[in-house]
């Protein structure tokens, strides 16, 4: 099905990372009391339709806008590119390749240049920018840091239907991919792709999509994951707290999942690894080592697999998710296929035996 997505003939824009996001949310106040109030990212403007927000390290005006709205959704992710010329290749790019293309003006968005935005083959909002304000890097600003500091956007992880495809488009924006999830039968059912020199800007979930499955921001410690715990079972809202904490098999990553007051997943990581030389290789996993998405084996709530945010088309719809046709991970790992393992030794006895064992009886 890769084929299905073609690749312009003219080169990609130059993208150096994932850069900020939009949510909608419906409830403002509630919202800045996770986001500010528990997270401690800082505010860069505030109105009554939205609040600009930034983490500590961060020296552009904002990495996560959110947007008072009727329904909980996400309304663009956008990556920055490596200078203003870039914008005219972004454009002729999605030109050739069909989709729609939307100039915005410097100020479109508060804080941001001139920008390019589309819906890319895979049915997400997307920009690219370049020109940002820049407003002042709390990096040294110990005094206002809380105990959980989150230093800079990671992240994005987007669910969507078909994998291969997905990965070959983002292959020819200029993706590279740092470690993916397959079967014995070369199904994929994730894959974590990178143009700044960590693990991912973009991870690709297989599942009925385009949804958001979190946006995802760094600290620089384990133990400000943890706090981040701490604080939110005093609050009582241990509630917000969705999968985790853990390290991650793939990406080797300290981790917790947070679930914002609409339902949104944030992500708090730490601990990747560089993946900048040009020939780092890519890390297959099989998706039935238990040791994959949690290094220590602890299973991951169905939840986690099920749940993701709708997104919004330009026009600020709602867009249809398309379903996914191939195996999905969840049946496989909570299905209880016996096929699991821990010790892949001992599983591929089982394997052959359990397999033998069934067919026979059926
Ligand atoms: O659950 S996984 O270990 O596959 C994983 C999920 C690894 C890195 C991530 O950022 C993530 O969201
Ligand atoms: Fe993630």
């Amino acid at each position: 099905m890769s084929e299905s997505i073609p690749t312009p003939s003219i080169a990609p824009p130059d993208i150096i990372r994932c850069a900020y996001a939009e949510l909608i949310v419906t409830d403002l106040a509630k919202s800045r009391d996770f986001y500010v109030g528990v997270l401690g990212l800082v505010v860069t403007h505030e109105d009554e339709d939205a609040i600009y927000l930034r983490a500590f390290e961060e020296y552009l005006h904002h990495s996560l806008i959110l947007r008072k709205g009727p329904e909980a959704a996400m309304s663009v992710i956008a990556y920055r590119v490596r200078s203003v010329a870039e914008l005219d290749v972004a454009e002729a790019y999605y030109r050739e390749l069909g989709v729609r293309v939307e100039r915005r003006p410097a100020g479109s968005t508060r804080g941001i240049g001139e920008a390019v935005r589309i819906l890319d083959p895979l049915g997400f909002p997307v920009e690219f920018f370049y020109e940002a304000d820049h407003v002042e890097r709390f990096t040294r600003r110990y005094d206002v840091h809380g105990a959980g500091a989150i230093s800079r956007l990671d992240h994005f992880n987007v669910v969507t239907p078909d994998i291969a495809a997905a990965r070959s488009y983002y292959e020819g924006l200029g993706f590279k991919v740092s470690e993916d999830i397959k079967d014995e039968e070369d199904t994929t059912y994730a894959a974590w792709m990178y143009r700044k020199a960590t693990v991912h800007d973009v991870a690709l979930t297989g599942g009925d999509g385009p949804r958001l499955h979190h946006i995802a921001f760094a600290t620089h410690e384990r133990s400000q994951i943890l706090h981040l715990c701490d604080h939110l079972g005093a609050l009582r809202e241990s509630d917000k707290i969705e999968r985790g904490p853990g390290r991650h098999g793939v990406s080797n990553a300290f981790y917790l999942y947070l679930l914002d007051p609409d339902g949104h997943r944030i992500e708090i990581y730490t601990h990747d690894y560089y993946t900048g030389d040009p020939d780092n290789p890519t890390l297959t996993w099989d998706v039935h080592d238990n040791q994959r998405r949690d290094w220590w084996g602890t299973p991951v709530v169905p939840s986690w697999y099920a749940n993701a945010s709708k997104v919004l088309d330009l026009d600020g719809n709602v867009r249809d998710v398309v379903e996914r046709l191939e195996t999905r991970e969840s049946d496989v790992t909570i299905g209880a296929d016996g096929f699991s393992y821990t010790r892949k030794e001992e599983a591929d006895g089982q394997k052959v035996g359990a397999g033998f064992k069934l067919g026979n009886q059926a």
